[in-house]
């Protein structure tokens, strides 16, 4: 039988490696676009042991319309996954431009090259959690339904992002979907995220490597779940018998406090020792909570997730131990 080809923008991103593992496994023809970096190093790093074993890259960039037709012109994929974009809330404050047009404009450019160079396929957009901002319903969750009222550049531009996939699904008859995923982690997710950043500070820490660890709020929750669950629920979205939009989220929700409790504690560290408050690392505007209900995925497509915020966290913790100690 034919493989089928999935096309993933960001795939040496976290997710987009974990994506193109897991496709692979399914034994889909993987292909990517990646970024000229100019350490040549950088460019593959999470995927090195991917590319020339079912996973082909060529230069490219979601703001280089002409790189995008040629990929799509000339793979013709069956399923597309734009998980590309520039991901970081916080600096999305001091580029908010690149980060506009990356999220935003850059969904548009994929759309377009879906649209002229291969209908027939599916389309995933990497719609974020971000998205709602200040919203949070009643009941204290966010959901398909709850309003969005973004709180960064970055949410701002998801939003388009978001609903330029609905327009042109519903516009031009295509099967283009929107996972809208709460926060996910990994042993691979950037150190300037905080997940990472805690843990590595802490097992640094412990190592005698640094003093200090500076975060900027610690009273914002997060529902935090792992990387590799959340690729899982974008095949399945993308795979769904009728294009549509799903909150993928644990449920469950932590403060950056608590987190830092329990990494620390691992640890018999106490983190009110050694961590301590940069203004530099706060936002001109926070978002304060989130607390994902995941119940239609759960429901519709049978999703749930493997790993709870302690598998998650305990599995970030020996990677970094394994790196120091
Ligand atoms: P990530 O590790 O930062 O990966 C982002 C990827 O996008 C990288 O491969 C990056 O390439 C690429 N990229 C950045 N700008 C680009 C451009 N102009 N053209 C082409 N590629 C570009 O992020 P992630 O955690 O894997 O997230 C994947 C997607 O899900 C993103 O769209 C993110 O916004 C969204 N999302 C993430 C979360 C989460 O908690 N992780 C939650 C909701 C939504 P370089 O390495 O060259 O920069
Ligand atoms: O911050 C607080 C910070 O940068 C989490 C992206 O994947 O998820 C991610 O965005 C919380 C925030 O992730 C530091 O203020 C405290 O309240 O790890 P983060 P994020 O901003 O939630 C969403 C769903 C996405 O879509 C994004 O792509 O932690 N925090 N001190 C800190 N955050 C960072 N980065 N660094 C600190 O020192």
């Amino acid at each position: 039988m034919k493989k089928r080809k999935a096309f993933i923008t960001g795939i040496n991103g976290q997710d987009g490696s974990y994506l193109a593992e897991y496709l692979l496994e399914k034994d889909y023809e993987v292909y990517g676009i990646v970024r000229r970096n100019s350490i040549a190093e950088n460019q593959e790093s999470r995927i090195d042991h991917l590319v020339g074993n079912g996973v082909e890259t060529a230069y490219g960039d979601l703001l280089d319309v002409s790189s995008l037709e040629r990929m799509v012109g000339t793979i013709k994929p069956d399923e597309i996954y734009n998980v590309g974009a520039q991901s970081h809330v916080r600096i999305s404050f001091d580029i908010p431009q690149f980060t506009v047009q990356t999220n935003a404009l850059g969904v548009l450019n994929m759309l377009e090259a879906y649209k002229y160079h291969c209908p027939k396929a599916r389309f995933y957009q990497a719609s974020s959690s971000e998205c709602f901002g200040r919203s949070v319903e009643e009941d204290g969750y966010q959901r398909e339904t709850t309003k969005m009222e973004p709180t960064s550049p970055y949410g701002c531009a998801k939003v388009f992002g978001y609903n330029i996939v609905r327009h042109y699904r519903f516009a031009h008859k295509l099967f283009a979907v929107n996972g809208i995923l709460f926060n996910h982690e990994s042993p691979r997710r950037g150190a300037n995220f905080v997940t990472n950043k805690v843990v590595k500070g802490a097992v640094r820490i412990k190592s005698g490597l640094q003093d200090k660890l500076e975060l900027g709020n610690m009273d914002a929750y997060r529902d935090w779940g792992h990387s590799k669950d959340y690729v899982r629920a974008m095949n399945m979205i993308i795979n769904h018998t009728e294009p549509d939009d799903f909150v993928v989220a644990t449920g469950r929700t932590h403060s950056v406090r608590e987190m830092c409790n329990y990494v620390f504690s691992k640890l018999d560290i106490n983190y009110k020792d050694v961590v301590t408050q940069n203004p530099k690392f706060l936002r001109a505007e926070e978002l304060k909570y989130l607390k994902g209900d995941s119940s239609k995925i759960r429901k519709v497509l049978g999703w749930k997730p493997k790993y709870t915020f302690e598998t998650l966290m305990d599995e970030m913790i020996e990677h970094w131990q394994g790196v120091y100690e």
